[in-house]
C-alpha cells in the first residue's frame, strides 16, 4: 500500500560555515515546518523585523549566505520492507543539494518544481538523517547571468531572469528585497509498491450542458492485471451511478462516464450560481485484490469559453469569459503573493483574503506572474474565476537548454496540479514580457513561425511553443500568450483586441482618471492608483519613530517602492484636491483620491458591457488587491487586511444593480471665426447596470442640489434594466446649470444624486456626481452642514445624515480598529446611510471629508 508520511518534526537549521545567523556548527530548532530562514532568524531574534523602519536593509546578508536544514527521523521495519521508498520534496527554495544518511541524493534548482528521490538503498532501521544544503540563489543567479548574459527587465535584479524562483523576492515596485531560502513546502517519505502518478479527470460540458467525464489513471510501473475502481461522488457523499471497475493495462486505465443535462450540478462563479464540488475516488488493487494505492480528486463541472468574436458596432473582437453559456463581466483584482515570507501564510489567512474579495462583490482574481503558482488551499477555497499567469514577469527571459528544461518541468507539474480547479479559466504565458519586448524594440510581430531561441526575444519560444503545448496536452484550459496580449501580429496596447494593462493613469502618459472611458479596452486586466494604507499600518512600520511621521520621511520613502511615487501621488492630488500635507491628512487625501480613481474605472467600464455583441469591455481587474508587507502601494487592502476606502468604492460599483453618471461640458462656437462667442452646456448622462440574468423594473430618482443655496430639483422615472448589461437611462442638460457664454462664469456647484429604487422603496444602487475638479469647490462652513454621525444603541453601526451634500467621508475611531462596511461615502440631504461598524463598541466615530477644515 502506498503511504506518504510527512516529515514535520525535529528540523534544525544552521548558517553554513557560521556567521551572523548562527555560530559555526550551531543548529537551531525550527519553530515551524515547512519554513524559511528569515522567518526562523526572526523568531530566534537573530535579525530585526525587516518589515519595520529601514530594517529591510539590515537583513540583506541572509539572502547572500548559505544555509542548511537537517532532520532525523525514525524508520520502522515495515517501512524498511517496502519495495520502493522515495523522499518527496514539494518545494525547495531554490538551489539545494540533498544528502540522505551521508549520500547525495538530489540537486535542485527551481522553487517551482517538486522533486522525488529514491532512497531505498540508503534507508536504515531506526534513525535516518536528511540534510538539505541551500546555496544563495542571488549569488547563483549572478553566476548564471555571467555565463549566459545580462538581459532587460523592469523591477528587481536582472539576475532573477535566470532563476526559477518567485521573482518578487528580488524586490518589486511594491515589495522589499527579501530573498527567501529554505524548504518552503512539505517533505515526505513515500513507501509503496506501485502508486498512482497521475489522476487526470477531464470533463467536456457541451453547449447543451451534458457532461462527458473521463478519468485517466497512470501508475508508477507499467504493470498489467490489476483493477482500478473509479467512483464519482457528490458533495453530499452520494455515489453517482458510474462505471466502477476497470482493468489496468500497461500501467494505465481509463474510465468514462456521461451524464444528461441536469444530472450533475454545474459549477458557477460566485454571483451566478453554486459551486458544487464532486470527488473522484480511485482505488488500485493488484490481481490478488490487495489495495496498492488510493486517491481522491476533487472536481467540478462547468463549460468555459474565452469568446473572441466580432462586435456589432465596434472594431476588433470581444475578449470575454462565458461560463455555462452565460457571458460574465469580470470585476475583480490582481493578486500578488500575500507575504514576503510565504511560509507564514495559513489557510485562515487565505480564507480571509478570498472572503474579502467575494464580500467586495468581485468575481475574478488574477494570480500575477511575478509571484508563485499559489498553494492548493488558495484554489480550493476560491469561488471566483481565476486568471492564472505562468511565473514570468516584466523581463526578457532566456531560453537556453538548461533553463528551458526547468520551465518544461515546472509547467507540466503546475498545470497538472492546478487543472482540476474549476475556478481557473485561463492560463497566460507571462506578465508583460511582450510589453517589455516592445519597449526595447526586440519583437518582430511579422514572424510567427521561427524558433525564436536565437532572436533577441528567445522566450517567445516558451510562450508560443512550450507552454501552449504543455497546457494543451495536460488540460482543457484556455491558453493566452501573455497578459497583456492582443492577438498574433498586434501590439499589446491595442484596445480592440485581447486584454490590456491600462497604465496611462499613474504610469505612461499620466492621464486624468476622468479619461478612463476613452482608455478602455476589451478586457482591462490591470490598472491602478496608489493610496496610503490605514494610519495604524503606517504607524506600525514607523515603529514609534515620531520624527519620521511625515509623508516624505526616509522611512516612508522606503515603504513605497514605486519609482516617482511622490510626483505621481502629488500630481493626482494637486490637480484635483485642495489638500493638507500632515501625515494623517495625507493618508486621508490619497485614500479618497485612490477611491475616486478606481471607482470611476469600474463605473465607466461596466457601462461598456452593453449586451450580446456589444461587450465593449468585459472585465476590469484592479492592480492590486493585496500587499506582501506593510507598505504604500496600489493595493486596495493592506498587508494587515485593512481595506482601504477604495475597496468599498469598488465594491459599490460591482453590486448587482448600480447607477452611474457622467457630466461633460459641451462648448459650441457661434461660428468658425470667433473664439469669444460660444456656449457651454453641461450634459448629464445616467445609466444603470444589472448583473443578474433577468430584467429589473425599478425607479430612477435623480435629485440635484446646489451646495450654496437651498435650491433642489428632482425628477424620477420608471425604468427597466436589461439583464446582464448596462442600460442608458437619461441624457440631457444638467438641471440647475445655466448655459454659460464666458469662461469667467463660474458654474454652480450642483451635486446630482441618483438612486435606483425597487417597488418597496429599497435602494438598489446610489451614486453622487460632483462638479470637478474638487479643488475649485468652496465647501460650506462645517456648522452649516448639519452633519450627524450617530453611533447606534448597540454600538456596532453609525448613521450618517446631513443637510448639505458631503463628499468623501472616511470613518475612523480613536483606538482599536473597526471593521466598517463602507467608506469613501458621499452623502446628500434626505438620504441617510447606515454603516456597520464591527468592533466600534459604542465609541464615537470620527469623520474626515472634503472641506473638513484641514486644507
Ligand atoms: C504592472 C504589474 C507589476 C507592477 C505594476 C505596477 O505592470 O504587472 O509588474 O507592479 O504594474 O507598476
Amino acid at each position: 500500500m502506498s503511504i506518504t508520511r510527512s516529515l514535520t518534526q525535529d528540523w534544525f537549521f544552521t548558517q553554513v560555515g557560521g556567521g551572523r545567523g548562527t555560530k559555526n556548527g550551531e543548529w537551531l530548532a525550527v519553530s515551524q515546518f515547512p519554513t524559511t530562514v528569515h522567518v526562523e532568524l526572526l523568531k530566534a531574534e537573530r535579525i530585526p523585523d525587516p518589515f519595520l523602519g529601514l530594517n529591510e536593509w539590515e537583513v540583506q546578508w541572509v539572502g547572500e549566505s548559505d544555509w542548511a536544514f537537517k532532520n532525523t527521523f525514525e524508520v520502522s521495519a515495515k517501512e524498511l520492507a517496502a519495495i520502493n521508498v522515495d523522499l518527496v520534496f514539494d518545494g525547495l527554495d531554490t538551489f539545494a543539494s540533498v544528502e540522505f544518511n551521508g549520500h547525495k541524493i538530489l540537486d535542485t534548482n527551481s522553487q517551482f518544481i517538486a522533486y522525488r528521490a529514491p532512497v531505498k538503498q540508503y534507508l536504515k532501521l531506526g534513525a535516518n538523517e536528511l540534510v538539505i544544503s541551500f546555496s544563495s540563489a542571488f549569488l547563483k543567479g549572478r553566476e548564471l547571468e555571467q555565463a549566459h548574459g545580462k538581459l532587460h527587465l523592469w523591477n528587481g535584479d536582472s539576475s532573477r531572469l535566470h532563476v526559477r524562483k518567485a521573482q518578487y523576492n528580488y524586490g518589486w515596485d511594491w515589495g522589499p528585497v527579501l530573498m527567501t531560502i529554505g524548504p518552503w513546502k512539505p517533505i515526505a517519505l513515500h513507501t509503496y509498491n506501485v502508486y498512482l502518478t497521475d489522476v487526470d479527470v477531464r470533463s467536456d460540458v457541451s453547449e447543451a450542458l451534458d457532461v462527458l467525464v473521463t478519468v485517466d489513471l497512470t501508475l508508477s510501473e507499467k504493470a498489467t492485471g490489476g483493477l482500478a475502481s473509479v467512483t464519482l461522488k457528490s458533495a453530499q457523499d452520494s455515489v453517482i451511478p458510474s462505471e466502477s471497475n476497470i482493468e489496468v493495462g500497461s500501467g494505465s486505465a481509463r474510465a468514462e462516464f456521461s451524464f444528461l443535462p441536469g444530472a450533475l450540478e454545474l459549477w458557477y462563479p460566485v454571483g451566478f450560481g453554486k459551486q458544487p464540488l464532486y470527488t473522484v475516488e480511485v482505488t488500485i488493487s493488484d490481481s490478488e485484490g490487495n489495495v496498492l494505492d488510493t486517491k481522491t480528486q476533487r472536481v467540478s463541472f462547468r463549460r468555459v469559453r474565452v469568446v473572441q468574436e466580432p462586435l456589432v458596432d465596434q472594431e476588433g473582437l470581444t475578449f470575454l469569459f462565458e461560463v455555462n453559456n452565460i457571458r460574465i463581466f469580470c470585476g475583480g483584482s490582481n493578486w500578488i503573493p500575500a507575504d514576503s515570507f510565504l511560509t507564514t501564510l495559513t489557510p485562515e489567512r487565505y480564507r480571509a483574503w478570498l472572503r474579502l474579495l467575494v464580500d467586495g462583490n468581485q468575481n475574478m482574481v488574477r494570480v500575477w506572474g511575478g509571484g508563485i503558482y499559489e498553494y492548493d488551499v488558495f484554489y480550493d477555497i476560491c469561488d471566483v474565476l481565476v486568471w492564472q499567469d505562468f511565473m514570468f514577469g516584466c523581463g526578457q527571459y532566456p531560453a537556453y537548454d538548461s533553463f528551458l528544461k526547468l520551465v518544461e518541468l515546472e509547467a507540466e507539474q503546475n498545470v497538472k496540479r492546478l487543472r482540476h480547479h474549476p475556478s481557473i479559466v485561463i492560463f497566460a504565458g507571462n506578465n508583460e514580457d511582450y510589453q517589455l519586448a516592445e519597449s526595447i524594440n526586440i519583437v518582430d510581430y511579422s514572424d510567427e513561425t521561427s524558433d525564436f531561441r536565437k532572436t533577441k526575444f528567445p522566450a517567445r519560444y516558451i510562450y508560443e511553443r512550450t507552454l501552449p503545448s504543455i497546457v494543451q496536452k495536460f488540460c482543457d484550459i484556455h491558453y493566452h500568450r501573455s497578459s497583456p496580449y492582443s492577438a498574433p501580429g498586434t501590439v499589446t496596447t491595442d484596445k480592440t483586441l485581447g486584454d490590456l494593462h491600462q497604465w496611462n493613469v499613474w504610469h505612461g502618459s499620466q492621464e486624468p482618471w476622468h479619461n478612463w472611458d476613452i482608455l478602455a479596452g476589451r478586457f482591462v486586466s490591470e490598472f491602478g492608483m496608489e493610496g496610503y494604507p490605514n494610519i495604524r499600518t503606517v504607524d506600525y512600520w514607523l515603529a514609534g519613530d515620531k520624527s519620521e511621521r511625515y509623508p516624505q520621511s526616509r522611512v516612508n520613502n522606503n515603504h513605497n517602492k514605486a519609482s516617482g511615487f511622490e510626483r505621481r501621488l502629488e500630481l493626482y492630488l494637486v490637480e484635483n484636491f485642495k489638500h493638507a500635507f500632515d501625515m494623517d491628512s495625507y493618508v486621508y487625501y490619497t485614500q479618497v483620491m485612490q477611491a475616486e480613481t478606481l471607482a470611476s474605472a469600474y463605473r465607466l467600464w461596466r457601462r461598456n458591457w452593453r449586451g450580446k455583441g456589444r461587450e465593449h469591455t468585459a472585465g476590469a481587474l484592479v492592480w492590486q488587491i493585496n500587499d506582501c508587507w506593510p507598505t504604500t502601494s496600489w493595493a486596495i487592502i493592506d498587508y494587515f487586511m485593512r481595506p482601504k476606502p477604495a475597496y468599498f468604492a469598488i465594491s459599490r460599483e460591482l453590486r448587482q444593480y448600480t447607477v452611474g453618471m457622467t457630466r461633460k461640458e459641451k462648448k459650441i462656437f457661434a461660428n468658425d471665426l470667433s473664439a469669444a462667442q460660444f456656449t457651454i452646456t453641461t450634459v448629464l448622462e445616467v445609466w444603470g447596470t444589472n448583473g443578474t440574468l433577468s430584467e429589473k423594473k425599478a425607479k430612477l430618482e435623480v435629485t440635484c442640489f446646489d451646495l450654496h443655496s437651498s435650491w433642489t430639483e428632482r425628477f424620477s422615472k420608471d425604468i427597466v434594466l436589461a439583464p446582464n448589461s448596462s442600460t442608458e437611462l437619461y441624457s440631457g442638460d444638467l438641471p440647475g446649470q445655466p448655459v454659460r457664454t464666458k469662461q469667467s462664469e463660474v458654474p454652480r456647484a450642483i451635486i446630482v444624486s441618483a438612486r435606483l429604487l425597487d417597488a418597496s422603496g429599497t435602494v438598489l444602487g446610489r451614486h453622487s456626481n460632483w462638479p470637478e475638479p474638487f479643488k475649485f469647490i468652496k465647501f460650506p462652513a462645517i456648522k452649516d452642514l448639519g452633519f450627524s454621525v450617530k453611533t447606534s444603541s448597540d454600538g456596532e453601526s453609525v448613521e450618517l445624515s446631513a443637510q448639505k451634500p458631503i463628499k468623501g467621508i472616511i470613518l475612523d475611531a480613536e483606538g482599536e480598529d473597526v471593521e466598517w462596511s463602507d467608506q469613501a461615502i458621499d452623502l446628500v440631504p434626505g438620504d441617510p446611510q447606515i454603516v456597520k461598524a464591527v468592533g466600534l463598541k459604542g465609541r464615537d466615530a470620527m469623520a474626515r471629508f472634503l472641506g473638513d477644515g484641514t486644507a
